[in-house]
């Protein structure tokens, strides 16, 4: 186990606005998700491990807390950092999570299919249980989990990923139906194709196979995660949006894409 990162970067300003809490914010959609949340109206703590790029999404209104969702005790310490300053937890956003590799079963790595293991499932749970409590604490609460279509596809050399998130998916079912009969909302949000940081860090650092990815189409952009996720947390609160299949419009499936050889993002 790691030595915990947990330190106070941010400062908060009130409790009255509805405090959102989102892991995995230092770029991407978590990012963009913290961002708009905050302009409308809630109070954000975000974290994730990059703790400069973190603080910059926070702005002077959100706070920053490093955390790394790999280590349950930097998990804990976030938490509990969460529940001094505000004492609940209105909306979590699972965010942090992500792709390692592109193998075949044949020649999985060990360390690609752990880490994906650890960022996916096993930190979302970590996260989801420790804010469980403020989250009851909440007039209304909202989980919002940033899944993927991989979440119900499959597709060659991608089973880590598509195994972890169909994971998700079943966390996300599951907590539905042991929520049942409390005013907490759960929400998957499935994207397609976004082009973020996803495929660099999926190709480890090749930024060349990582550009093929998006090559001949336009993706989507983090700010049209975000926006989904807005659109869902400002319903009325008995108003569950279950989930939130959003792709681009050239991509019918994880492995079937119209692209435009050529003219990338067109
Ligand atoms: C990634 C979605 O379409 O690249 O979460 O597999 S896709």
């Amino acid at each position: 186990m790691k030595a915990s990162t947990a330190s106070i970067v941010g400062g908060a300003t009130t409790t009255k606005s509805p405090v959102a809490v989102v892991t995995g914010a230092s770029s991407g959609i978590g990012a963009a998700t913290a961002i708009e949340l905050g302009r409308h109206g809630y109070q954000i703590v975000v974290g994730a491990r990059r703790i400069d790029r973190l603080q910059r999404v926070a702005g002077e209104d959100g706070v920053a807390l490093s955390l790394d969702v790999t280590n349950e005790q930097s998990v804990k310490e976030f938490v509990a950092e969460i529940a001094k300053r505000f004492g609940r937890v209105d909306l979590l956003v699972n965010n942090a999570g992500g792709a390692l590799g592109m193998g075949p079963i044949a020649q999985a790595s060990d360390d690609d299919w752990i880490g994906m293991w650890q960022t996916n499932v096993l930190g979302l749970m970590w996260v989801t249980r420790a804010c469980l409590p403020l989250l009851r604490k909440a007039k209304h609460g909202h989980i919002v989990n940033i899944s993927s279509v991989a979440g119900f596809e499959t597709y060659a050399g991608g089973a880590g990923y598509t195994a972890a998130k169909h994971a998700v998916r079943a966390i996300t079912r599951t907590l539905r139906l042991e929520l049942n009969g409390e005013p907490i909302r759960i929400t998957e949000v499935a994207p397609g194709l976004v082009e973020t940081e996803f495929s660099i860090v999926r190709f480890h650092g090749d930024r060349k196979a990582a550009k093929a990815v998006y090559e001949g189409l336009k993706p989507l952009t983090a700010e049209d995660i975000a926006d989904c996720v807005v659109w869902a947390v400002t319903r009325p609160p008995h108003v569950d949006i279950d989930e939130i299949v959003v792709r681009p419009v050239a991509q019918a499936t994880t492995w079937k894409v119209a692209r435009k050889p050529g003219r990338p993002k067109a």
